[in-house]
């Protein structure tokens, strides 16, 4: 028997069927018809069948580095919480949490910490990864929305691939478009300082100077003006500010990108030419000082030429984690509500609380990832909840942060195995791991897959999703986080986005919330989109809710 589920690797998203052997492992392969990979793995998804023995697991929670029961732990941790918001207020509470939770564990962390505790003090690992394209995204769309899908790559004429090593990041894009570039001829550009794996399939490689892409795209967008590529009627229909942005264009120096003439000359002809271009861009251009300005100036050039939110066309930021996604849909983020609604904005506060029934909700944004471990290290957050990462290793400054740790009153890790980080907490509570667990994770074209159990949980560990609500049970407020099922969660979650849906927003997947969970059936076939018939569309400059800019769901 074989049980569909997804990669817990990568933003790709890759469908698997696992094959248990019963005896504890399980045989690994594509899923022929999941639409992120069709049947392809890399190295990574194939190699998952031997990563599943118990060997390094936690297997017991721990309080002060010694093996505990769950009861004694989960109520230490729901007292020294209770205490800091007692003392000290919400402001002395924060969750750090992952781009590789669970989209029902994300939803319940965030609905405790927001909505219960009253604290926005919520971030995640995905601030060190794809921060800066929601803010590039909310900047130029007014929502943090990719209009753009897998398919569009294997349809492009050009691919740019701007800091995105794909062959080693995220392999199985890169085998679509290599044979699509085998089929039908693709042109593909790198960008990047360095020389990578990606530029074996590169017809053009430039080799700007690290830092110096917007001066790049700026020289792009100029050229576009020029030469008679802008689309005149897309842009009078939907977008602001062109002229502000074309002058900005025109005063940035593209000689900072340090490229030969000839090379800038071919990328630019290229692209003022051919209609169906995407460009995929990543940490080269995110992980920068520069990284919205970066986002925003490729966005732009899509704007300006009109070339989104159609087949074959658009920017497509591609995300790194497994459900980096689904935490921005989710909305467990610091500066963010739920559900891309606006933690700055009163109505989308009051409807939020409203749909909660909850005691309190923060009324501004929260401490980010690095402001977090700044406050833990001075006192002012005396209760701090990790879950899913491993920031004594992946932070910057991690050994500042491993200090920060250290120095805060009172520290909970939820993981599956001893880190680095487990070592510095005074609870350590046991997960589920892959393979053991159900949600769901939406990857990098926003299509949302089941991730399922194919194995029996060992004795003593527990869902990460149940944990915080075993947590919030002892806190009093049971009620409101009485689920019996990650199914239970998801759908909740699914009618919260209705509210989303109704306010204008692009991700409403309230058409879900009455679906079983266990086959969750598109409405119109496989990857549909899954709001409800007449609601809403984008308010963005990509404009009508297509299936480039809706949510999808594939669930067979
Ligand atoms: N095997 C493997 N795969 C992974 C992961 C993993 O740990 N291992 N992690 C996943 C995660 S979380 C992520 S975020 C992704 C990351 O995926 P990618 O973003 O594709 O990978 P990186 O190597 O971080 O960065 C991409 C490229 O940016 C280039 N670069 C550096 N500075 C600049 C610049 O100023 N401009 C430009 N244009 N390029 C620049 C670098 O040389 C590098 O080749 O990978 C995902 N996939
Ligand atoms: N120097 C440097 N730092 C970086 C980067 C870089 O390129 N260079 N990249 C940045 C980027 S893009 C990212 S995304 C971050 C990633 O940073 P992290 O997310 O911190 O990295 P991981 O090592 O993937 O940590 C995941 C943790 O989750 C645990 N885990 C696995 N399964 C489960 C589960 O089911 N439940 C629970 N509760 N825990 C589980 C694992 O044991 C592990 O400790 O790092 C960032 N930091
Ligand atoms: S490309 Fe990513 S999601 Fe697909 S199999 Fe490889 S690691 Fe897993
Ligand atoms: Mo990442």
């Amino acid at each position: 028997m074989s049980i569909r589920t997804t990669c817990p690797y990568c933003g790709v998203g890759c469908g698997l069927l696992a094959m248990p052997d019963g005896a504890g492992g399980a045989r690994i392969a594509g899923d022929p018809d999941h639409p992120a990979n069709r049947g392809r793995l890399c190295s990574k998804g194939t190699a998952l069948g031997q990563t599943l023995g118990l060997e390094g697991r936690l297997l017991s929670p721990l309080i002060g580095g010694r093996p505990a029961g769950w009861d004694a732990a989960l109520d230490l941790v729901a007292e020294r919480f209770a205490a800091a918001l007692d003392r000290h207020g919400p402001d002395s509470v924060a969750f750090y949490l992952s781009g590789q939770m669970l989209t029902e564990d994300y939803y319940v962390a965030n609905k405790l910490i927001k909505g219960y505790m009253g604290s926005a003090n919520v971030d995640t690992n995905s601030r060190l990864c794809m921060a800066s394209t929601v803010a590039g995204h909310r900047r130029a769309f007014g929502t943090d929305t990719v209009p753009g899908t897998y398919e569009d790559l294997e349809l492009a004429d050009l691919v740019v691939l701007a800091g995105s090593n794909l062959a080693w990041c995220h392999p199985v894009l890169y085998q679509r478009l290599a044979a699509a570039r085998a089929a039908r001829g693709t042109k593909v550009v790198v960008i990047d300082p360095r020389r990578t794996a990606t530029c074996e399939i590169a017809d053009l490689h430039l080799p700007l100077a690290p830092g110096s892409d917007a001066a790049l795209f700026n020289a792009l967008l100029v050229a576009l003006a020029d030469r008679g590529a802008v689309d005149r009627a897309f842009v009078a229909a939907h977008v602001t500010g062109f002229d502000a942005a074309l002058a900005a264009a025109r005063a940035s120096d593209p000689g900072a990108t340090g490229l030969p003439a000839a090379a800038l000359a071919t990328f630019l002809d290229w692209f003022c030419t051919t209609g169906r271009v995407v460009t995929v861009f990543s940490q080269g251009i995110n992980q920068s000082a520069s990284g919205t300005d970066k986002v925003n100036a490729i966005l732009n050039c899509h704007l300006a030429s009109g070339r989104i939110g159609r087949p074959g066309m658009g920017p497509f930021s591609v995300t790194g984690q497994p459900n980096a996604m689904g935490g921005r849909e989710v909305g467990g983020m610091a500066n963010t509500l739920a559900c891309h609604l606006e933690i700055e904005n009163p109505v989308h506060r009051a409807a939020v609380q409203a749909f909660w029934g909850s005691p309190r909700m923060p009324q501004a944004p929260g401490l980010k990832a690095v402001e977090m471990f700044r406050a833990a290290a001075e006192g002012r957050i005396r209760a701090l909840w990790i879950i899913h990462t491993n920031p004594a290793v992946s932070m910057p400054e991690a050994d500042a942060v491993a200090a920060a740790i250290r120095a805060c009153d009172f520290v909970v890790v939820n993981d599956v195995t001893e880190t680095d980080t487990t070592r510095l907490a005074d609870v350590v509570l046991p997960a589920t791991a892959w393979g053991e667990k159900s949600g769901t994770v939406t990857n990098s074209d926003r299509t949302i897959s089941r991730q399922r159990a194919f194995l029996p949980a060992p004795a003593g560990v527990r869902d990460d999703w149940r944990i915080l609500a075993d947590v919030a049970a002892r806190m009093g407020w049971g009620a409101a986080f009485g689920w019996a099922s990650p199914a239970e969660v998801f759908a909740e979650h699914a009618a919260l986005s209705g509210i989303a849906g109704r306010m204008g927003l692009d991700f409403d997947i309230s058409g879900l919330a009455g679906c079983d969970y266990d086959r969750l059936p598109p409405p119109a076939g496989p990857s549909a989109p899954v709001a409800p018939a007449g609601s809403a569309s984008a308010s963005s400059a990509t404009a009508a809710s297509s299936p480039r800019t809706a949510a999808r769901a594939w669930c067979p």
